[in-house]
């Protein structure tokens, strides 16, 4: 591991930017970690198989022994009508393993990530208006084999009008996702962020209660025979700035206004009820790093855990440099590891560094690539890392208030403009392969 700094930077100046997320304000703060309801679990899948090998298919499982490399789930382009969700590897790690035993050699980040054992499936945010790009498809299907929509299965895309389901574009990413060999993450079903009008104007827990219940059943039982990983509950806490530093509170939002810090809980065990094979994640941005916002959100998902309730991982979104935070790789390292000491997986879930504004230098840009998935390779209950995007140049990044790029090239990812691999690609192939 190299020594990375953290520098953390700017916090009140890059929040009166413009966050991440936006409404980083919320006075309604303290309600303190999910007071539990002492609810009531339908039993987490949580789950793995202890023999070697991989095994295909949803819902993921686990080779434990530290045998030879699986199987690759296939470095191929295009590869249409493979069918199915097979091929992938599990999305194992979680058996207890002490050490992942990296493959030999790849000739991409999936090859890398499926022959690792246990596995560490490769994702990448992947965008309806992307798959009109030759060139976006060709990359995206030959490095990756996990998939999260950017925008097309969040509530204000899937459920416009109350009870009006509209799963056509997320269904096109699905579907492309399934014919390439990649699984699917969904994203994500509770969220206080592109919610539609309606919801974002209900009140009463009841009302909220009932709303919840009807998006996630409809949601996954739309998608049950595709989709076995979900992002439940998203970006439920706050910080007085966005880069997870100073007073850690549940954010307000539509849910925790009517439900309080509950609706979590019960989101989580209403879509466990919905699906009792699916891997059910918790996913935040800022937590990455040791810092305010992961200890709340430790405490919390602690409560969670020592409650019963139906949670299987969490996802660290890992965007560095403006407008979130940025970590160095000792402090992700123990940071995700705390979590997994709980008996959950950790993912990277949206990885990307901005270099916009000159916060993070090109040579910090790299150590940090190399030591963030060094640390989630070193960890064998670290089953995903997913950059958000293939290349610079369609990052959201590039026109995010808040982001210093002011419509210039974010310069964030693995692939420039042209879909060339970066050096980024390189640091990240080589932690993946252990070295
Ligand atoms: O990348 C997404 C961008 O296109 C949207 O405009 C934005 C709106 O909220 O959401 C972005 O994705 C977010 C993700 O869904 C949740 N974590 C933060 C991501 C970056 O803002």
């Amino acid at each position: 591991m190299r020594s990375a700094p953290l520098t953390l930077l700017l916090s009140a100046f890059l929040c009166a930017l413009g966050c991440s997320d936006g409404d980083g304000g919320g006075e309604n703060g303290g309600a303190g970690p999910t007071s539990g309801p002492g609810g009531t679990t339908s039993g987490s899948g949580g789950t793995t198989a202890t023999t070697g090998g991989t095994t295909s298919g949803p819902g993921g499982t686990t080779s434990t022994t530290a045998g030879p490399t699986s199987g690759s789930g296939g470095a191929g382009g295009d590869m249409a009508g493979s069918g199915g969700m097979g091929g992938a590897g599990g999305s194992g790690g979680s058996g207890g393993a002490d050490a992942r035993i990296p493959a030999a050699s790849a000739s991409s980040l999936r090859e890398a990530g499926s022959k690792a054992n246990p596995p560490i499936l490769i994702g990448a945010a992947i965008s309806g208006s992307g798959l009109n790009d030759g060139n976006y498809k060709r990359v995206a299907a030959a490095e990756h084999d996990y998939v999260t929509a950017e925008n097309e299965m969040k509530w204000d895309a899937l459920e416009p009008q109350p009870g009006s389901f509209n799963y056509g574009a997320a269904d096109n990413i699905v579907n492309w996702a399934t014919s390439n060999g990649m699984k699917v993450k969904g994203h994500t079903l509770v969220w206080h962020n592109q919610l539609p009008g309606w919801a974002n104007s209900l009140s009463g827990s009841a009302a909220v209660e009932q709303a919840i219940r009807r998006h996630i059943e409809n949601v996954m039982g739309h998608f049950k025979s595709k989709i076995k990983h979900w992002d439940v509950v998203n970006e439920a806490v706050i910080t007085d700035s966005d880069t997870g530093v100073g007073n850690p509170r549940m954010r307000p939002s539509v849910f925790f206004n009517a439900m309080g810090a509950e609706f979590i809980d019960f989101a989580f065990q209403v879509a466990r009820e919905q699906d009792p094979e699916a891997k059910l994640y918790y996913n935040d941005y800022s937590i990455d790093a040791l810092n305010d916002k992961a200890d709340y959100v430790y405490e919390m998902i602690k409560g969670m855990v020592d409650r019963g309730v139906p949670i299987d991982g969490v996802g660290f979104q890992m965007h560095i440099g403006p407008p979130n935070n940025e970590a160095g790789g000792p402090d992700v390292a123990a940071n995700l590891k705390r979590f997994s000491d709980l008996g959950l997986e950790v993912l990277i879930s949206e990885m990307d560094i901005n270099r916009c504004g000159g916060v993070v230098t090109a040579e910090e840009q790299l150590t940090y690539y190399h030591d963030i998935v060094e640390a989630c390779f070193s960890l064998p209950k670290c089953v995903a890392i997913t950059f958000w995007g293939i290349n610079d140049g369609r990052s959201w990044l590039n026109s995010w208030s808040g982001a210093l790029c002011n419509g210039q090239s974010s310069q964030s990812l693995l692939f420039n403009d042209q879909y060339q691999k970066k050096e980024t690609y390189n640091r990240v192939l080589e932690a993946l392969l252990g070295r």
